[in-house]
């Protein structure tokens, strides 16, 4: 592949919800181009970017994808991206090194959760962004309806450039606003092949009244396009195009295309757009300045080839062979055979310019989100900010003696994908995962079953149950041994009250007279904390509550600290059963967004998930539910949310405290932990 300068590259993000057609049409962009030279399909599992057997299987994107276009002398990396929300990270690494966003809407469904959402981190990441309509050729498509729900949920900036010629199957050509022309689709053309005609004179009221409103937009954005269009002069298009960029790259224009990536209509104009309308990575600012910066933002594990690091320059220039700083991790990397990805196949090249995107195999110690620098100048970028994960579940390994291989395999997995998390949780003893949704944990394992040959499951996450006491009550521990020899004896006093949610333990020394002696006295508060790590009822350590040491008794000689202790053990075990012991469990603050007119139906779920309602409030065209949710009831919660709200509902939780059970769930968890200890099946 050719060395293209800083000028002649465009680094382009494509996103959207999920189907809305972007891997067809970046397949459709590289082909028409000429860089790819197979036309792929869904269908056939044959697209440039939706490689691994996981997308060919599921037929939609999980990962990010890179593809290369060359039109008109400039190189524009295309950054497909997944449109399910479960995958969310993979748009953020792609948005995050791109200079623009083309946002791909289906002719038939319109603005959905997922071009909401990637529209709002196209805000984030201030990026001039190209409107796209694909699927124009599909049953019920309907540009009209498209444009004003863009319109009225996206933004009002929206400018149509291109208006189709027929909704769906009667979708025969495109007005182009720009060109003042009419492409019409040659019939039964595979590959959009096209002849150029004036605008039919049905659709000539159309096209001068939107015409008319792309000048004036553009015009209002400079002074002197503005004097021109007052004085009615006719603005050219060599100046409608930067002016059109400039008001782009500030924000205050989106223009609006259409097309269908499938049968590849469409896809030339859009590429000239792209290369025309959009920046180069010249025109954009460096996050950092020094000699070398560049990003990995993805990382993708190929057979036979192993581990590839894809990553964006954003100063300095790579040659192949390069030695990189990764300050992260302070190691030097060798960049041999450097490439260029082309989907799959990796082109080798012998250098990239500042802006480029390229990719490396084999890195020793290089991650999703490091930073490349020089040695004598290392610098790091901020890191990535991902949203928070939705979902949590245990792991289990499916054949014991794989715990080790278990956590190597998900430590892997973390620095891949940065928005997985795992941890062990001694208490639980189970180890727990942490990902942006359920189906996002799902193809986590299956990607460690087949690369790390770790089979493992998704299981319920146990719950951190407590326990403390209603009552007070007080009792005696005398532990004593004097049969022969030197004996054993201790004897203690002990009266427990409970305390305050959330104080925890406090122990209070009221021996009066020296009926213990004092050197004794922290022995019996020690065999009480540890009798305290299981609680009467099922086990759960108890927390909240007072034990006060008010009486006792010693022996001169068979008294000993080894004594005390057993006697606080003792006194715990006589006065905690008669207590009033109650179980606590875990409760969770959550909040839940989701659309006001689907209120009625998430309160309805978390009515049986025991869920206490605080508060409901508007939040633009969402409601937001704040609610106080047992952990317990938690479990796969986000999938339930989003079956109910189609989607566009989200949570999340952050731990709020402990509550008591109702007397039926403690039964349970009870007579759980009875079956546990002693295989009792009563
Ligand atoms: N008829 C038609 N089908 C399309 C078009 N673009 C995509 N599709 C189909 O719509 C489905 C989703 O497309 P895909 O490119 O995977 O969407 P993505 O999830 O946004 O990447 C696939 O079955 C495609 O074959 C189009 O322009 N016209
Ligand atoms: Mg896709």
């Amino acid at each position: 592949m050719k060395i293209y300068g800083p000028d002649a590259i465009r680094n382009v993000a494509v996103v959207g919800h999920g189907a809305s057609g972007k891997t067809t049409l970046v397949d459709a962009l590289a082909f028409v181009s000429g860089s790819s030279r197979r036309h792929g399909s869904i269908k056939d599992g044959t697209t440039l970017t939706d490689t691994s057997p996981d997308e060919i299987e599921r037929k939609h994107s999980i990962s990010l994808g890179v593809g290369i276009a060359e039109w008109m002398n400039v190189k524009v990396n295309l950054l497909d991206t997944p449109g399910y929300l479960d995958f969310f990270g993979e748009v953020i690494c792609g948005l995050s090194v791109a200079d623009a966003a083309v946002v791909v809407l289906s002719g038939v469904s319109g603005v959905e959760v997922g071009t909401e959402k990637c529209w709002n981190t196209c805000d984030h990441y201030h990026l001039p962004r190209i409107l796209f309509v694909s699927g124009m050729d599909k049953e019920h498509a309907n540009f009209q309806r498209v444009f004003n729900d863009i319109r009225e949920r996206l933004t009002p900036k929206v400018l149509p450039v291109e208006i189709p010629v027929g909704d769906g199957p009667q979708f025969r050509g495109i007005i182009n606003l720009l060109t003042q022309t009419c492409q019409l689709f040659k019939a039964g053309s595979k590959a959009g092949e096209y002849e150029e005609v004036p605008v039919p004179p049905e659709y000539q009221d159309a096209f001068t009244r939107y015409e008319e409103q792309l000048t004036e937009a553009v015009a209002a954005t400079d002074d002197d396009l503005l004097e021109k269009y007052l004085s009615g002069e006719s603005i050219p298009r060599e100046q409608v195009v930067p002016a059109m960029k400039k008001a782009m790259l500030a924000g205050e224009i989106v223009p609006l295309f259409c097309g269908s990536g499938e049968l590849q209509h469409g896809v030339r104009p859009l590429l000239t757009e792209l290369v025309e309308l959009f920046p180069s990575p010249a025109e954009v600012p460096p996050p950092l300045e020094a000699p070398l910066v560049g990003r990995v933002f993805k990382t993708v594990s190929e057979p036979h080839v192993g581990d590839v690091s894809i990553f964006r320059i954003y100063s300095g220039r790579l040659k192949n062979g390069d030695e990189v700083w990764n300050a992260e991790h302070s190691v030097a990397e060798k960049l041999n055979h450097l490439s260029v990805q082309q989907g799959r196949e990796r082109q080798e090249v012998a250098e990239l310019s500042p802006g480029d995107i390229g990719s490396v195999a084999k890195l020793k110690d290089t991650h999703t989100g490091d930073t490349f620098s020089r040695r004598e100048r290392p610098v790091r970028l901020p890191p990535l900010e991902f949203p928070e994960g939705e979902a949590t579940s245990a792991v289990m390994v499916k054949q014991r003696g794989e715990e080790d291989k278990l956590a190597a395999g998900l430590h892997k997995l973390h620095e891949e994908d940065p928005t997985f998390h795992f941890e062990y949780n001694s208490e639980l003893g189970q180890t727990l995962i942490h990902g942006m949704g359920e189906r996002h944990l799902e193809i986590l394992l299956g990607r460690l079953a087949r690369k790390y040959g770790v089979h493992a499951e998704l299981t319920r996450p146990r719950v951190a149950y407590r326990e403390t006491f209603r009552g007070v009550a007080e009792g005696q521990g005398k532990h004593k041994k004097q049969s022969g020899g030197r004996g054993q004896y201790g004897d203690a006093h002990v009266r427990i009250s409970p305390l305050a949610r959330g104080t925890g333990y406090e122990f209070v020394d009221s021996i009066v007279g020296g009926v213990i002696p004092n050197k004794f006295i922290p022995a019996v508060d020690k065999g009480i904390q540890e009798a305290a790590q299981r609680g009467p009822i099922a086990g759960y350590p108890v927390v909240d509550f007072r034990a006060e040491c008010f009486f006792g008794s010693y022996h001169d000689v068979d008294s000993s600290e080894m004594a005390f202790r057993m006697a606080g053990i003792l006194a715990f075990r006589t006065v905690s059963a008669k207590a009033r012991p109650v179980l606590l469990e875990p409760i969770m603050a959550v909040e839940v967004w989701a659309p006001s007119d689907l209120l009625g139906d998430v309160l309805g779920d978390l009515s049986p998930r025991r869920g206490q309602i605080l508060s409901t409030e508007q939040d633009g065209r969402l409601t937001k539910v704040n609610a106080l949710v047992p952990r317990a009831e938690l479990y796969r919660y986000s999938t339930a949310l989003h079956s109910i709200t189609h989607g566009r509902g989200t949570h999340r939780e952050r731990f709020h405290g402990y509550a008591e059970t109702p007397p039926e769930v403690a039964a349970k968890v009870a007579s759980e932990h009875r079956r546990e200890t002693t295989g009792d099946t009563e």
